[in-house]
């Protein structure tokens, strides 16, 4: 009998490793800018796999995964000024969603995929906006006079946290997604931008820094248990998390030109994934398709 129970336990061991196995190879893959080509194009990389999905005289930039893998909003620079740009996850079926002379930077997906959130600056003031994919209706849904970025839902879509100097510094707040309830989470004397919620949601992901030194940090969704990630001069930005939340992959300088490095979500084990001598950025990682 005991040892039909330790038969078991080693089958189950062997399947959930080989699980993880199979996990870890789909985490690598993931969207990069790169100008590698000569400007700058939005690339997929898989595992070892390289692929160029735009190929134009203009630069791309900011590739965003829809939620359910499908397709890829990205950011083309037209006339001096970024757009927001839809195509498929092969490259195909490029069209343009928002197209209107004025400086647009995307930000994030709703959740469900149904909308695009971005901030534009029109005539010096900026605003940030929800486009609905299907219908191309644009609706405000924050005011903005105090330098208002990186506007991003929680997975569950009940809140959303962005980068503000509403009380001074720049600094990450949370409000329900109706704009109500308004909590400050960081009160650092340097700039803390681009929070990023953990796929479970409990977590959120920012950077901190000034003066040509930005790190990552870490801190529970009510601003309490900040962690720091990353302590190297130079640049660490552009951190996002692996669908699982189990790795987080960002942008540094660190070795001298821009690369896409990845991490356990503790802060170690880094690793550079791109290693190439043209600037890489911008990393998107594949969404787990929503069955
Ligand atoms: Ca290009
Ligand atoms: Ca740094
Ligand atoms: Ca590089």
């Amino acid at each position: 009998m005991m040892k039909k129970f330790v038969l078991l336990m080693i089958v189950v061991l062997a399947v959930s490793l080989s699980a993880a196995a199979e996990e870890n190879s789909e985490k690598s893959e993931f969207l990069f800018v790169s100008n590698r080509d000569g400007n700058f194009e939005i690339y997929r990389m898989d595992g070892e796999e390289i692929q160029r999905l735009t190929e134009t005289e203009a630069d791309e930039y900011l590739p965003f995964w829809s939620p359910n893998g499908e397709q890829i909003a990205f950011g083309p620079v037209v006339d001096n000024v970024i757009e927001i740009a839809l195509m498929d996850a092969d490259g195909s079926k490029v069209r343009t969603l928002v197209s209107n002379g004025a400086f647009v930077q995307m930000s994030a997906w709703s959740p469900d995929g149904s909308e695009i959130i971005f901030e534009q600056d029109t005539d010096g003031e900026m605003a940030v906006f929800a486009l609905d994919v299907e219908s191309g209706e644009i609706r405000k849904i924050l005011e903005d006079e105090s330098g208002t970025s990186g506007v991003m839902w929680s997975p569950d879509g009940e809140q959303i946290a962005f980068s503000s100097a509403i009380e001074g510094s720049v600094d990450i707040y949370v409000v329900d997604s109706d704009g109500q309830n308004r909590r400050r989470l960081t009160e650092g004397r340097s700039n803390e931008t681009n929070p990023i919620w953990s796929p479970d949601g409990t977590q959120i992901l920012y950077i901190s820094g000034s003066r040509g030194n930005t790190d990552i940090f870490v801190m529970d969704t009510d601003g309490q248990n900040v962690r720091q990630l990353t302590d190297e001069p130079g640049f660490d930005h552009a951190a996002v998390w692996s669908p699982d939340g189990s790795e987080i992959l960002f942008m540094s300088d660190r070795e001298g030109n821009n690369e896409i490095y990845v991490m356990d979500a503790d802060g170690t084990n880094i690793r550079n994934l791109t290693n190439h001598p043209a600037d890489d950025g911008s990393p998107a990682p594949r969404p787990v398709a929503v069955p």
